[in-house]
């Protein structure tokens, strides 16, 4: 069986961090394993707490699963700290881990932020250059490239400037923070880009109107899972836009505040 190891923040709800992504795992028929990285308290509209894992059990939750069992493929979602990302860096190099996906997790959709000061510059410089792919969204890229991203081309400016981190596909989702121009005839579209270095390649999907937690996690959690299968990275960012597109429509609606992704209907 392929394996995929998340490494990722707890979100109670479920609907993002390290239980979305080991739900989507399993729906894609790979094997979870799953370090976390911090605790979040959390409801659909608010997060309310935050605390880090400790450097030391972060450290041994990792050194002693990679001990014993060798992912497929990987992915890191709220990393929250610079001690954290240096040692992903770490473990990933010492263990020649392969497929690795970045999704850059910076803010929570209500706004809160989820990592800590220089940690995504940090991020840039030490675990870009080892990822297969990074997921940021429009602000994230926007933030990482110092790009305002404002239309297409500007997403793939963005996405060009990002590539040279050392990364070897860039995918600049157009979710939630999508500001794009009119000009971009986006009309109701929520479009995705992706350069592998060669070539842009657009995925459009038709936005669904309201709030969704966790399309990002689960978003490259499937990148993740079909890497770990050995689907190409072009071929893995089509199905996973199309896996999203659907848990969006199907989404359960169980707080007061943003949606819930319904990953077990797909139509
Ligand atoms: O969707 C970003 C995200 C990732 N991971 C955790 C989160 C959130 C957003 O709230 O809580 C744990």
């Amino acid at each position: 069986m392929k394996i995929a190891l998340t490494i990722a923040g707890f979100d109670p709800t479920g609907g993002a961090g390290v239980q979305q992504d080991l739900k989507v795992f399993h729906f894609f028929g790979v094997y979870g394993l799953s370090v976390l990285s911090a605790i979040t308290a959390q409801n659909t509209y608010e997060v309310r707490y935050i605390s880090a894992v400790d450097k030391k059990s972060f450290e041994e939750q990792l050194f002693t699963l990679l001990s014993d069992i060798r992912p497929d493929a990987l992915k890191t979602g709220m990393l929250f700290s610079k001690d954290i990302v240096k040692i992903i860096t770490k473990v990933i190099k010492g263990y020649e881990l392969q497929n690795l996906v970045v999704d850059p997790v910076t803010i929570s959709t209500t706004g809160t932020m989820l990592i800590e000061e220089g940690t995504l510059d940090i991020m840039k410089k030490e675990l870009f250059p080892l990822a297969k792919v990074i997921t940021p969204n429009i602000y994230e890229a926007s933030v990482l490239s110092g790009i305002r991203i404002e239309s297409i081309d500007d997403m793939k400016s963005s996405a060009y400037e990002l590539q040279k981190t050392g990364a070897e596909a860039v995918v600049i989702t157009g979710g939630p923070f999508s500001g794009l121009r009119d000009e971009d005839d986006l009309g109701d579209e929520s479009v995705d880009l992706l350069y592998d270095g060669k070539d842009f390649q657009l995925f459009r999907s038709k936005r669904v109107s309201g709030e969704y937690h966790g399309t990002g996690c689960a978003f490259s959690a499937a990148i993740t899972g079909l890497l770990a299968k050995g689907f190409s990275v072009a071929y893995s960012v089509e199905i996973a836009k199309n896996f999203v597109t659907k848990a969006i429509k199907n989404a359960h609606t169980l707080g007061k505040g943003m949606r819930l992704l319904n990953i077990d209907v797909q139509r």
